[in-house]
C-alpha cells in the first residue's frame, strides 16, 4: 500500500486525524509530520513521525521518497484570528505551503486532501443557507488564503489531473486537542470553563450564529471524501459541510441543562467579532450529501453530552 502523509499532524484536526487514519489503514502506513510544536507521546509512539517544513520542497520530497507516499492530508495552516495578527505569515504558510504540496503531488502522483473553511465566505455571501456555489469575497487574510487554496486545488485537478479534494469546515469542537487561534475557539473553551470555573467570558456576542461540527464527524468527513468514488464528484474544492449551528447563548443553554449553575458573560474581541460577522450563519451542505453521502452524527445536545462526559474524566471534575 502507498503510504499516507499528514502535514500539520500536531494541530487540532491533524493530531486526531492521524490516529484515526492509523487505526483504519495500519500505523506503519500513516506518517505524521510537524514543524515546530512538540508532538504528543501518543502521536510519536503510535507510528512514524518526521519533522518537516511544508514550505520547503526538498524537505517534503525527501519524506515522500523515503516512505513512498501516495496520499497527502495537508492540514498545516494558520487559523483565522492568528492569521489576522500576522497576515504575511498566514499567506506564506497557507498558500505557499499548499503550493509546495501540490507540486509534490503533481510530480509524485499523490492525491491531496486539504481543508477549506466557512472562512472562505465573506460579507457579500448569502448568510442563511449559504449555497455550495456562491459569492466568495472574504475580508480576512485567512479567508483569502482559503479561497486561493480552493482555486489552486481545482487548477491542479483540471490542468494536471492531481486528485485534489477538500471540505469547507465549520468550527471544530473536541475534548482531545485544543484549537489554536481560531474565531470559533470559544465553542471549545466554553466546555472547559463550564467544568473548571462554572463561568465563561465569551469574546463573541451572545447572538453570533456559526456552523459547528464535533470532531468525530469532521474526521469521518475527510476520510469518506477521500474514499468517495471520483466519478460521483462534480465538485472537488471544496464541499460545504456542517453538522449544527448555534450562538454562544444557545450552547450556554445546552450546558446549563447539565450544569445549572453555569454562567456566561461577554467581553467582545472586535477582531474575532468582525471575522465571525463576515461568515455565514449556516451553510447548505446538500451537495456533499448528494455527491458522496455526507451525514453527520452529532447535533448540539449529543455533542454536549459527550464533551462534558469526556472532559469531566480528562480534568477529573465531577458535574
Ligand atoms: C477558525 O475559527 O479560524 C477555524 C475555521 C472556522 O476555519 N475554526
Amino acid at each position: 500500500m502507498k503510504k499516507i502523509l499528514v502535514t500539520g499532524s500536531v494541530g487540532q484536526i491533524g493530531s486526531e486525524l492521524t490516529l484515526a487514519l492509523r487505526k483504519k489503514y495500519g500505523a506503519e502506513n500513516v506518517i505524521a509530520c510537524g514543524h515546530s510544536k512538540r508532538p504528543s507521546e501518543e502521536l510519536l509512539g503510535s507510528g512514524p513521525f518526521e519533522f518537516m517544513e511544508v514550505r520547503k520542497y526538498d524537505e517534503v520530497k525527501s519524506v515522500i521518497e523515503k516512505y513512498d507516499v501516495g496520499v497527502i492530508y495537508h492540514l498545516a495552516a494558520l487559523l483565522s484570528a492568528v492569521g489576522e495578527s500576522n497576515p504575511q505569515l498566514a499567506w506564506d504558510i497557507n498558500v505557499n505551503g499548499l503550493m509546495t504540496v501540490l507540486e509534490i503531488a503533481r510530480n509524485y502522483n499523490c492525491s491531496v486532501f486539504t481543508p477549506s473553511s466557512i472562512g472562505a465566505f465573506g460579507p457579500s455571501t448569502p448568510k442563511n443557507g449559504t449555497p455550495q456555489d456562491t459569492i466568495q469575497r472574504p475580508t480576512s487574510m485567512y479567508g483569502i488564503t482559503k479561497v486561493s487554496g480552493e482555486l489552486l486545488c481545482d487548477y491542479y485537478y483540471s490542468k494536471y489531473k492531481v486528485d485534489t479534494r477538500g471540505l469547507r469546515y465549520p468550527g471544530i469542537i473536541s475534548y482531545v486537542s485544543p484549537p489554536g487561534g481560531g474565531t470559533t475557539d470559544y465553542a471549545v473553551d466554553i466546555y472547559y470553563k463550564a467544568l473548571e470555573n462554572k463561568k465563561y467570558t465569551c469574546f463573541l456576542k451572545s447572538d453570533t450564529k456559526l456552523d459547528m461540527m464535533y470532531m468525530p464527524d469532521a474526521l469521518n468527513a475527510a476520510i469518506n471524501l477521500m474514499e468517495a468514488d471520483p466519478s460521483k464528484l462534480k465538485h472537488r474544492n471544496a464541499f460545504n459541510v456542517t453538522a449544527m449551528n448555534f450562538t454562544p447563548e444557545q450552547v450556554t443553554a445546552s450546558i446549563k441543562k447539565r450544569i445549572p449553575e453555569f454562567k456566561i458573560d461577554y467581553s467582545i474581541d472586535p477582531v474575532r467579532q468582525g471575522i465571525a460577522d463576515s461568515w455565514p450563519d449556516y451553510m447548505d451542505d446538500s451537495t456533499a450529501r448528494k455527491e458522496w453521502g455526507w451525514k453527520p452524527v452529532y447535533n448540539l445536545e449529543k455533542m454536549t453530552d459527550d464533551m462534558l462526559k469526556n472532559l469531566s474524566l480528562k480534568l477529573n471534575i465531577k458535574y
